[in-house]
């Protein structure tokens, strides 16, 4: 039977009504359970070699789009719809979006999911299930308040299974429950993403926020991705995610491998765990106490377990390579304690350097050094993040391990990120070099032949205006915000965090803002965008946020400068949030401190749909960069040399670089000017203040007057809108090698070797 008429007849046994009559909520409802039927219907991919990709975060974003797309039927549906006075987008809106993941590495394995299904390779997801997600923000005050954010309800793509385990803590056990999520490939067949779950969590508990008792496990286990660690329970709490996330993937796994008959001593050759940065590096000990209890020697288990799993570091952060003390181990899980502790005499065996000790001289266990000692393969994300991974941050564990060390570039799924967010661009991208480029990402190449072709260049504009048009009518829908589409979109979304700079975007907020106090209007209007959750226990993060908001009111209230400046921060930025920012952008702000942003893969995204990226050389921006050319990026800053020095050396001050320039300190004593003071909170910002003034831990002002002459630069350019369309076309062209297609060939090339 034809989708259409499936679709048709559903709605019938379901409501009892046609499709023309029932309500946008009961068309969903009908178009879910036949989807999840198509779904059911294809084949499992098989292989007798498997990459599982461990992971406490999937941002996997709404998934119906994405699966009428892989499924091929996106446009019948479409279609069905319209003829029956329905819209399809808006029928997608409808359905919630599970909350996952936190930031880019969330995303990110959500694309390698697609990816690897995609290229056909047998790959499942192994994470947890987390109900209230990570939390939804919502601004009060100007301030961000956190929220739950709950996203199951009776109509969700959650799998209930028969799968259960027994994880076991030092002072009770967890039987856990097993939902599995299909993920099917681009016209192709499915893996599976295993969220872990116990039946005992309760909702209940939370209050205030997302307040809740953090020692109560059996009702708290899987309610947030990340719970605040800013006290003992709370980072206890994440030891116990952790476990039981690791046990319940380690022991599906072996379960697996013994049902195929396959002997433990040979799991090497048919299981590759892909540990996605620390929070899974649990799977090491336990994997090796779970091949003990079957009858392994230690000296067995750990070779076996160390030619399986394989690591991925995705920054450099201190903060996020995660190091516990032991007696929270010993309090948790003292299983793996002895485990531990005979890795880190191998460990030590090979180099007595406690520099890359597993159990330094304080008891502390360094969950990066046992898996880079106990994995086959450590990857950096982007080239230079992997460079400076083997050059300094984890030189002395290059030199123990050469070969072990390999560079994986990020990438990002067309099917969501251009396909599905961006059907005008598809559609006209399809007209002028035909679909091969959906199969293989680098035929975007063709489209350079067009880079002199006006009336292409003149389509491609009209799209990129579209784009804001929607986009500006979303805003108002959602923040109550009117947009000028004909301004420049100027959009900065990705999490707040000071290494991020956005409070050196403020600055040139604040540095317009005055500009036009003073009379000079800018080149072009402009609107700043942005979307940020910033962690709940990050002060100056939320101190941002604060001031972003602040200048947002002001700004608003001027109108003297708001038809040339607008500042607008949405709540709450997700995925869907930004399926609709992206495609509507016209710069791209990667502003990290060199050497600090891994990769970013929403520059990718935004070059992707044609926006041109403001960035330093930093992550993926560099490779990006050598792909466009000068001329079609805007790159400004310190390098990752220079930034490197001057940590090394303790040789920044932010009161130098002010004392040099004074209208620099007119910008930052903005923050804490009347104007301000009058609608924010003093405390929030004279803490930004002084911490941007005497601090400055990632260099905001060493960058903040290149920055602000460069985006001048950028809007006079974009005043030439032949010249400006030509660089969007290049972008696009270039943006082939950030397909996660290519990126998981990589993987599975050097890696995982499926297949
Ligand atoms: C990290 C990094 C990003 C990177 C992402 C995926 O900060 O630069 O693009 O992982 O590798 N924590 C992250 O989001």
């Amino acid at each position: 039977m034809d989708v259409k008429t499936l679709i048709e007849e559903r709605v019938q046994t379901l409501f009892n009504l046609s499709l023309k009559d029932c309500s946008d909520e009961q068309a969903y409802v009908a178009l879910l359970s036949v989807v999840k039927e198509l779904l059911e219907d294809k084949k499992i991919i098989e292989g007798d070699r498997k990459v599982y990709y461990f992971s406490a975060e999937f941002l996997i974003g709404k998934l119906m789009s994405n699966n009428l797309i892989n499924l091929g039927i996106r446009k019948e549906v479409k279609d069905l719809f319209e003829a029956n006075g329905k819209s399809l987008a808006e029928i997608e809106e409808i359905e919630a979006e599970p909350s996952l993941g936190n930031g880019g590495l969330g995303r990110l394995a959500a694309c390698f999911l697609d990816s690897i299904a995609t290229l056909d390779l047998p790959g499942d997801g192994v994470g947890l299930n987390y109900h209230l997600g990570l939390f939804k923000q919502v601004f009060d005050h100007n301030k961000q308040c956190e929220t739950p954010n709950p996203w199951i309800d009776d109509h969700s793509w959650l799998i209930p299974t028969n799968k259960h385990y027994t994880v076991d803590f030092k002072d009770f056990s967890l039987k856990s429950e097993l939902y599995d999520l299909d993920v099917l490939g681009y016209k192709g067949n499915k893996n599976k993403l295993h969220l872990f779950d116990i039946a005992s969590v309760d909702e209940h508990i939370v209050h205030d926020g997302i307040q809740f008792d953090k020692s109560n496990i059996l009702k708290n286990l899987t309610l947030f991705l990340y719970p605040d660690d800013s006290d003992e329970d709370g980072r206890k709490l994440r030891i116990y995610q952790q476990y039981f996330m690791v046990s319940n993937g380690a022991q599906m796994i072996l379960e697996d491998i013994k049902k195929r008959g396959i002997s433990l001593t040979e799991l090497d050759k048919h299981v590759c765990i892909q540990i996605n940065d620390t929070h899974p590096s649990m799977v090491i000990p336990e994997l090796i106490r779970l091949l003990m209890q079957e009858g392994l020697t230690m000296k067995q288990a750990i070779e076996i377990t160390s030619k399986t799993c394989a690591y991925t570091n995705h920054t450099i952060l201190a903060e996020a390579l995660e190091k516990w003390p032991m007696y929270y181990l010993e309090e948790i899980v003292p299983q793996l304690v002895p485990i531990i502790e005979a890795l880190d005499a191998v460990a030590s065996e090979r180099c007595a350097d406690e520099k890359v000790a597993i159990i330094d001289s304080n008891k502390t266990v360094h969950m990066a050094h046992m898996d880079i000692h106990f994995g086959f393969s450590i990857n950096g994300v982007a080239a230079i993040h992997t460079d400076i991974l083997k050059d300094t941050e984890l030189h002395d564990f290059y030199k123990l391990y050469p070969t072990h060390f390999n560079n994986k570039t990020n990438g990002v799924t067309f099917r969501r990120w251009l396909l599905s967010c961006n059907e005008e661009l598809t559609a006209f991208i399809d007209k002028l070099i035909g679909e091969g480029y959906k199969e293989d990402a680098n035929k975007l190449e063709e489209l350079q032949k067009f880079v002199d072709d006006d009336a292409v260049l003149e389509e491609l504009l009209a799209i990129k205006q579209t784009k804001k048009e929607q986009l500006a009518h979303v805003i108002e829908a959602r923040e109550g915000v009117k947009l000028d589409p004909s301004s420049i979109f100027d959009v900065q979304v990705k999490r707040l965090h000071e290494y991020k700079r956005q409070q050196m975007n403020v600055l040139y907020i604040i540095y317009q803002y005055l500009q036009i106090k003073a009379g000079n209007k800018p080149a072009h209007p402009i609107t700043c965008i942005f979307g940020a959750k910033a962690a709940p226990a990050y002060i100056l993060a939320k101190d941002i946020i604060h001031t972003i908001l602040c200048l947002q009111q002001i700004i608003d209230n001027d109108p003297e400068v708001s038809p040339y400046l607008k500042v607008v921060m949405v709540e709450n930025y997700n995925v869907t949030y930004a399926e609709s920012i992206i495609p509507a952008a016209d710069f791209s702000e990667q502003i990290s401190l060199a050497s600090k942003e891994a990769s970013g893969t929403s520059n990718m995204k935004f070059m992707l749909n044609g926006a041109v990226t403001l960035g330093t050389d930093d992550g993926a921006n560099v490779e990006i960069h050598e792909f466009v050319g000068d001329d079609n990026i805007y790159i400004f800053g310190a390098k990752a040399d220079t930034v490197i020095a001057h940590y090394q050396n303790g040789d920044y001050h932010p009161q130098d670089v002010l004392a040099n320039d004074p209208e620099l300190r007119k910008l930052v004593d903005f923050i804490v000017s009347d104007e301000m003071k009058a609608i924010g909170d003093q405390e929030c910002l004279y803490r930004l203040y002084n911490d941007m003034t005497n601090k400055d831990w990632f260099m905001a002002l060493l960058d903040a007057r290149d920055y602000i002459q460069t985006k001048e630069q950028a809007i006079a350019d974009f005043n030439d809108r032949k010249e400006w369309a030509k660089k969007m076309l290049i972008n696009i062209s270039k943006a082939g090698f950030f397909s996660s297609d290519r990126t998981i060939a990589q993987y599975n090339e050097d890696i995982w070797k499926l297949k």
